[in-house]
């Protein structure tokens, strides 16, 4: 039951905006909106893949935060197709990775913008669910491309690699870094991030594989992809766990800060680092010995692959059904279980091959 102050101030938003709006600012998630989250919002309709491919859509971007160089690459990989095809882009969002608050205001925005599609990534599963469903009824299609919702709040997940062999792969990464033996850590993002939370559990089930025997997961921080607060988790994890020997960082904020530190310390080269970087923030760490490998895909080309989603969604050619095809530039792409698209597999980077990357 809503407060009656707060029930005067959703009355005052029904008569003063659309119904549609208030209904999203003053709902809340009830139990059946949960269950129904599971299964992938597929819009109703047939797919036509002949259609036409719709000019003169507005396309939002949402990513998780703006200030972040990773969503500043990607979003201009969605800007410069959404233009190439006759549509124009947006982009809002808010400057923190933890302001789901913030997010979710964002969207009722661009509902209200009436805006044709959005392509958002999620600081939190459940969150903006709510607000993208009344998004979604009012006609708009959604993307979710970097960091998904739960399956029922968006039309199609633009995902940039399988999660399993992210989260497997940066295991069996930092094993061979220290020698299949001793403590490691996790710094990530923000606590409640799909995309993050999906590649840990993926971590911890490889963990469990008997080679690993002798490795023991002793934390996983939280740097909220903030460069200061994730520097000082790293600094921490040393101080409380001075036997460690290994961290992984699934975030492009969290390892860049995480070698900033070991770079600057006596664990430097000694205690090893890896996770998702890009090769620009990660060259001169890989250069000055205190990072060895990490990974990462092109985040422009997952960016061009959400904004081409979208306009498939907008013109009709695709509904987000397992099974559905449609083109994006050159490649065919095809729609898996649960509304997924994958962008691809990750690159290695080394000292052998970075010079060769430049995003
Ligand atoms: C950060 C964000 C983003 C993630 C990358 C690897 O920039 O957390 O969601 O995909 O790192």
């Amino acid at each position: 039951m809503l407060k009656p102050t707060l029930r005067r101030a959703c009355a005052a938003l029904a008569a003063g905006t659309s119904l549609a709006l208030a209904l999203t600012a003053c709902g809340g998630t009830t139990k059946k909106d949960v269950k129904d989250d599971n299964a992938s919002a597929a819009s109703a309709g047939k797919a036509d893949p002949n259609a036409a491919t719709k000019k003169g859509l507005t396309v939002g971007f949402l990513p998780k935060q703006v200030n972040n160089p990773y969503f500043t690459t990607a979003d201009k990989g969605g800007e410069k197709a959404v233009t190439e095809l006759g549509s124009t882009y947006k982009e809002v969002g808010p400057s923190s990775a933890t302001d789901t608050a913030g997010q979710v205001s964002y969207v009722n925005t661009l509902t209200q913008q009436r805006v044709n599609a959005i392509a958002v990534s999620a600081q939190d599963p459940g969150a903006l669910c709510t607000a993208l469903k009344q998004a979604m009824s009012n006609g708009i299609k959604v993307v979710t491309y970097d960091s998904d919702t739960s399956p029922g709040c968006r039309n199609a997940f633009v995902s940039q690699a399988s999660a399993e062999d992210l989260g497997r792969t940066e295991v069996q990464l930092l094993a061979q870094q220290i020698g299949y033996k001793g403590e490691i850590a996790v710094l990530s993002a923000a606590q409640t991030a799909t995309n993050q939370n999906t590649w840990i559990g993926y971590m911890k089930d490889e963990l469990k594989d008997p080679k690993y025997k002798d490795i023991k997961l002793v934390k996983i921080a939280y740097g909220n992809d903030d460069a200061q607060q994730s520097f000082q988790q790293t600094q921490g994890l040393l101080q409380e766990h001075p036997n460690l020997k290994g961290i992984i960082s699934p975030t492009t904020v969290g390892i860049k800060a995480a070698a900033q530190y070991l770079s600057g310390s006596k664990y430097k080269g000694k205690v090893k680092l890896t996770g998702l970087g890009t090769p620009d923030d990660m060259r001169k760490y890989v250069k000055n010995g205190t990072v060895d490998a990490f990974e990462l895909w092109d985040p422009a080309k997952l960016g061009d692959l959400a904004a081409r989603t979208a306009v498939a969604l907008a013109s009709g050619q695709i509904t987000g059904k397992e099974g559905e095809t449609f083109k994006a530039g050159a490649t065919t792409y095809t729609i898996g279980k649960d509304g997924v698209i994958n962008l691809g597999k990750p690159t290695v980077f080394d000292a052998k091959n970075i010079d060769q990357f430049n995003f």
